[in-house]
């Protein structure tokens, strides 16, 4: 096989090591890694590590080498693990998902760029119109979101401030005919503020370097972005609404003629506009209402209130112009038959900065969510794989993030429960008050701690900062402004402001602007808990779904190409738990192969099987092998699969086989010359 690897690139898959140590584990990663081998499975999982740099494995060619192919025929890879995906749906009219974690900038959108456009290759053969269509605002999709969605943190240049779950339906042909994206939490206070070294969404930029100078004079926009707090660091005031309040208390706008820009970009009318910024609309009892005049400060946080909204309708609505030009469209579902799906999940991944908020809190939450879901699918899968094979096992007991979850998202007294009790009682509960709430709850959490909690620890701060163990390691969150951001909330002039809107695009993006003030007194669900529950329904949802998984690992903290830095790494390995995952995949069988695969690898270490075999069956002739080597005793001979209980008979093949294969090699090469 032309890109088969020799034994100088280490082992395919972790699963033959000779034993599970992170030593062994570590060493086999490494020697991969500077191999420019980055793919590594354990049994069917992926294991990625970052290049940071491009390397040859991609590409039409590459993809043509794994189109149709199995698993283990090739080299590990993502298109492999696309194809497997591809083909469990296509054969057994199964839904399947990829899910794709790791640490921030451990090259989880980049593989999932890599999977979209293997499926994108591979189908279609008969080049229709629609399909084509959808493939290409599949494909085309990322990159907008990307710029919108994207943005320049410390931990990487290009990362996902979003998360992204996307679907995407075929036919019965196995050609892409829709999709569906959703769309989780998008870190929507970077618009306002970034930390530094730290840029606002890609979007900003790009529209002030790519517009044409016209275009830009007519947003009221000049090309350079260190003229806009929202692009560039530190303080300053042109180009920004900002609030002068006199010694009487009379408040107004710094500068009139910004009023008149937005209320022209709005397509609103300019005294409203000046009327939402400066005060507010309450309900006074029954139907009555006044006008409340804000504060400077009130002033400037509705106005940041509005900003941050309004680029999270615009992301809303982007994704959901996306979705309707991909909706599977002209089908029959009479006649077509049912749609099957592939979802890839790409998310935000664990993240720690020096000071972590609330967004922090939530992507990291996200992630031990979705630990917890790969820790109980392995179980899963394992147990009922043993089930179907017709072979019993014994259970095997692993590490389990369980509290951790628990520990967020318990109802009453979780974190999440407490925020949002602390955001129900109006205008008086501090975040101060929130956290003291917090250690009441958890002081005996084995997971939770806060400098009251352990005033010994300097690295916290008094009042402000608690600490969680997550699975990825220990993050402190600052509470500052934990409620603010939970309650999330914007005054209703501004919706009603934005739905009044000449233009019916802006228009359409505020449709709860219709609701009159006397009738919004239902209190909207806080940012905490929808996010809960949209990360709830994700789970769900990727459960009752075959997973195909891709752990990616970043392989140093500085973005560069061929350094692996140990230690960083072996904490990745040992919180992703992937030394467990092949401690589980081999617990009683360290491996189990389909009979022809196995066939495949090891059919030239005994006569009876070289080159091809007259035993009846499969089956038969992996017996036949098993017996000239003597290993049939550490086996268990399943339905369709082989299950080969200790490591050593795998090592004892695999040795078989690298010293057959220079043999053989000259052998062919003999053959093909005529020589022989
Ligand atoms: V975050 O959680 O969104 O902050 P990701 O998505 O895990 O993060 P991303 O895919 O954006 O990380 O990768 C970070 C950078 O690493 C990319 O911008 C590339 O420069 C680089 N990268 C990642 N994967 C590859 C690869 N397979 N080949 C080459 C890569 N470069
Ligand atoms: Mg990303």
């Amino acid at each position: 096989m032309e890109d088969e690897e020799g034994p100088q690139c280490g082992k395919p898959d972790f699963v033959l090591l000779d034993q599970v140590t992170m030593e062994d584990f570590m060493e086999n990663l490494k020697l991969r890694f500077e191999k420019g081998r980055i793919y590594t499975y354990i049994g069917e999982v992926l294991v990625s590590v970052n290049p940071y740099q491009q390397l040859p494995l991609y590409g039409p060619e590459a993809i043509a080498r794994y189109q149709g192919r199995e698993l283990y025929e090739r080299p590990p890879h993502l298109y492999a693990v696309a194809n497997a995906a591809y083909r469990a749906m296509k054969r057994r009219s199964r839904d399947t998902c990829i899910v794709i974690s790791g640490e921030s900038g451990a090259g989880k959108t980049e593989a999932s760029k890599h999977i979209m456009q293997y499926i994108a290759a591979v189908t279609n053969p008969s080049q229709r119109a629609e399909v084509e269509r959808v493939k290409d605002v599949l494909l085309k999709s990322t990159c907008v979101l990307e710029a919108f969605g994207n943005a320049r943190t410390n931990r990487n240049h290009n990362s996902s401030r979003f998360g992204k779950y996307m679907d995407i339906n075929f036919d019965f042909k196995g050609d892409p005919v829709g999709g569906h994206i959703h769309s989780y939490l998008l870190e929507k206070s970077r618009v306002l503020k970034q930390h530094v070294g730290e840029r606002n969404f890609h979007a900003f930029y790009q529209v002030l370097r790519g517009c044409e100078d016209s275009e830009l004079r007519e947003l009221h926009l000049e090309r350079n972005p260190a003229l806009y707090n929202f692009t560039r660091q530190g303080a300053g005031l042109s180009g920004n609404i900002e609030f002068v309040e006199t010694e009487e208390g009379h408040l107004s706008v710094a500068e009139d003629r910004l009023v008149g820009h937005v209320a022209e970009l709005t397509a609103t009318p300019q005294e409203l506009v000046l009327r939402c910024l400066l005060a507010r609309t309450v309900a006074s009892g029954g139907r009555e209402v006044i006008q409340k005049g804000h504060t400077a400060a009130e002033a400037s946080y509705a106005r940041d209130a509005c900003a941050k909204a309004v680029y999270q309708r615009l992301f809303e609505w982007v994704v959901n112009r996306i979705n309707s030009v991909m909706e599977a469209r002209g089908r029959d579902p009479r006649r077509d038959g049912k749609d099957t799906v592939i979802g890839v999940l790409d998310i935000y991944g664990f993240e720690v900065f020096p000071v972590n908020s609330f967004e922090q809190f939530c992507i990291n939450y996200c992630n031990e969510k979705l630990q917890q879901l790969f820790i109980q699918l392995i179980l899963k899968q394992e147990q009922e794989e043993y089930e179907r094979e017709g072979i019993t096992w014994q259970t095997v007991e692993y590490f389990n993030n369980a509290t951790i979850v628990d520990l967020v998202e318990r109802p009453h007294r979780g974190i999440l429960a407490v925020l949002d009790e602390a955001c129900s009682t109006a205008g008086t509960i501090t975040d101060r008050v929130f956290l003291q709430t917090l250690d009441t709850h958890h002081r005996h959490h084995p997971h939770y701690t806060s400098r009251q909690l352990c005033p010994t620890d300097k690295t916290m701060e008094f009042g402000r900062d608690f600490r969680i163990k997550h699975y990825a390691g220990d993050v402190t969150y600052s509470v500052q402004g934990f409620i603010d951001k939970n309650r999330d909330a914007l005054f209703q002039d501004f919706k009603r402001l934005l739905y009044n809107s000449m233009d019916p695009t802006l228009r359409a993006m505020w449709p709860d602007g219709q609701q009159d003030i006397t009738e919004v007194t239902k209190r909207p669900l806080t940012a905490g808990t929808l996010f809960k529950n949209s990360m709830v329904a994700l789970v769900g949802n990727l459960a009752s779904k075959e997973p195909f998984y891709v752990r990616c690992i970043k392989p140093n903290e500085d973005k560069v190409a061929a350094r692996l830095d140990e230690g960083h790494c072996r904490h990745q390995v040992a919180y992703l738990g992937l030394l467990e995952n092949v401690r589980v995949r081999r617990a009683g069988f360290a491996s189990r192969q389909p009979y022809p695969r196995f066939l495949l690898r090891y059919k030239m270490t005994c006569e009876y099987t070289w080159p091809n075999h007259l035993l009846g069956s499969d089956r038969a002739a992996v017996s036949a092998l098993l017996e000239q080597h003597g290993l049939q005793g550490d086996v268990a001979f399943g339905h369709s699969k082989l299950f080969i209980r200790s490591p050593r008979t795998l090592v004892t093949l695999e040795q078989s086989r690298a010293r057959l294969i220079p043999i053989i090699v000259l052998l062919l090469q003999k053959a093909w010359r005529g020589t022989l």
